[in-house]
């Protein structure tokens, strides 16, 4: 077809390829889910069902976009690393961001119902996206380190911060003051002594937030076979090796996660 004299206005377009070789993380974020958890009772501080569809949101994306080799989650918030050579989309940053971030999106609205039985979907979410690149193992190490941390330092002020105004009746500004300037281990002490929890019997899906990866497994499967000679049909069991996604909710920061699994950031 002639080219129109319109054609031109391509040339607009700004190139947004993302660097050769480099980890690609696509972040997402739930816009002012603040207000979001509040309109929707969520559980505080942590709303099990929602976490639980997020997962789901994120397990989906996944087996969309089979180039994601790790996924990390845990508030509003979604890390997805796709591997260090992938071709999806040309590695253009807007598709990839926006496919993502639709993707998961849409997903949040389709399986609401599936984890808020009789709970009304209020008004549509919406999400945030970025791209972030990491030239080195080393660097994408340190950006899931650093997001699993920021899990940990919110679950654990959060969880006091509640325990103070939902079974101490402090006012939201009381609770405040009462952990300005404390440390970790002040925290762990204020929920044993007052509230008689030991932080590390919480659910590991609340303090250590969510970790998808690729596990290969192997599956049986029966088959009907017709055989060559004759007419008879026989019927066999083949094993056979599938990708499933596996969810975790397993310390990242250390090296054991890494030694139990070096394909992630192996050669892939
Ligand atoms: P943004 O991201 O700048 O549009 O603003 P927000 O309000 O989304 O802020 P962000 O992403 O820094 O923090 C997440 C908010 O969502 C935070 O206020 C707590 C709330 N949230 C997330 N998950 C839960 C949950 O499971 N239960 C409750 N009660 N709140 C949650
Ligand atoms: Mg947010
Ligand atoms: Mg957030």
């Amino acid at each position: 077809m002639a080219n129109s004299k319109y054609e031109y206005v391509k040339q607009f377009e700004s190139q947004d390829k993302c660097l050769p070789n480099c980890w690609i993380v696509v972040r997402i974020d739930g816009r002012n889910f603040h207000k979001f958890s509040d309109e929707h009772n969520f559980e505080k501080p942590n709303d099990e069902g929602c976490l639980r569809l997020m997962n789901s949101c994120a397990e989906y994306v996944m087996t969309e976009f089979r180039d994601i080799i790790i996924a990390y989650g845990d508030s509003d918030e979604y890390s997805f690393v796709f591997r260090r050579n992938t071709t999806q989309f040309s590695r253009r940053a807007s598709k990839l961001m926006t496919n993502i971030v639709s993707q998961f999106a849409s997903c949040f609205v389709f399986n609401w119902s599936k984890f808020f039985r009789g709970k009304e979907l209020k008004y549509p979410p919406a999400f945030d996206c970025r791209v972030v690149l990491y030239p080195t193992n080393q660097n994408l190490r340190d950006y899931l380190s650093w997001r699993q941390a920021d899990c940990h330092i919110n679950n654990l002020y959060n969880t006091c911060f509640w325990m103070l105004v939902q079974r101490d009746n402090c006012t939201t500004k009381e609770a405040e003051e009462r952990l300005r300037g404390t440390f970790s281990s002040d925290k762990n002490e204020l929920l044993f002594s007052k509230f008689d929890i030991n932080y590390n019997d919480i659910p590991p899906l609340f303090r250590k937030g969510s970790v998808l990866f690729w596990q290969k497994v192997e599956e049986k499967i029966v088959k009907q076979c017709r055989s060559k000679e004759s007419d008879v049909v026989e019927t066999r069991e083949i094993t056979r090796q599938r990708n499933i996604v596996i969810t975790q909710h397993v310390d990242i920061i250390g090296d054991e996660f890494w030694k139990l699994h070096p394909e992630i950031l192996g050669d892939s």
